[in-house]
């Protein structure tokens, strides 16, 4: 074999076990269309949807995945500049997987992840407003009925492990 076939050969298979190492598979449930934070290897993305909180809950999970559980300023960060792709009318909320509803003011998150980051949680409507939203113009939690946000846009975002 000439030497420079050789030099060929070697860069090629450098470039494949150094391709090989940088590519992740997707799953094939996870929409081609939804964006992959780096950090934790989920997948989110946002839909501009009207529904309930209960709607979209289920509609996550018919997708094989679950309404978004944010448990780090950084992962927060992502799914708000997700959404912030698309301009939004102000008061815009997007729905995020926590509910109150079993016991009033105990959030948890669907996925059971332990709910840090309660700083960021703005609860104040008692019994009437059991279900997340992510206020877009901020980045903070606030608690709401489940039929949303009336004068804003209503969206929700799903995630997937
Ligand atoms: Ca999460
Ligand atoms: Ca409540």
């Amino acid at each position: 074999m000439k030497r420079s076939n050789i030099l060929i050969l070697v860069l090629f298979v450098v470039a494949i076990i150094a391709g090989g190492s940088s590519i992740y598979t997707r799953p094939s449930y996870v929409p081609q269309d939804a964006s992959r934070f780096s950090s934790n290897g989920h997948y989110y993305k946002v839909f501009h949807e009207r529904l309930s909180w209960d709607e979209a809950y289920e509609r996550c999970i018919i997708m094989n995945g679950y309404l978004a559980c944010i448990t780090s300023q950084a992962e927060n960060d992502f799914v708000l500049a997700l959404a912030h792709e698309q301009d939004y009318p102000e008061y815009t909320c997007c729905w995020i997987g926590s509910t109150d509803e079993k016991v009033e003011s105990q959030w948890k998150w669907i996925t059971g992840e332990p709910l840090v980051m309660e700083d960021n949680l703005l609860s104040h409507g008692g019994e009437v407003e059991n279900f997340l939203n992510l206020r877009l113009a901020t980045g903070e939690w606030e608690d709401y009925p489940v039929d949303g946000e009336s004068v804003g846009e209503q969206w929700f975002v799903c995630e997937w492990d």
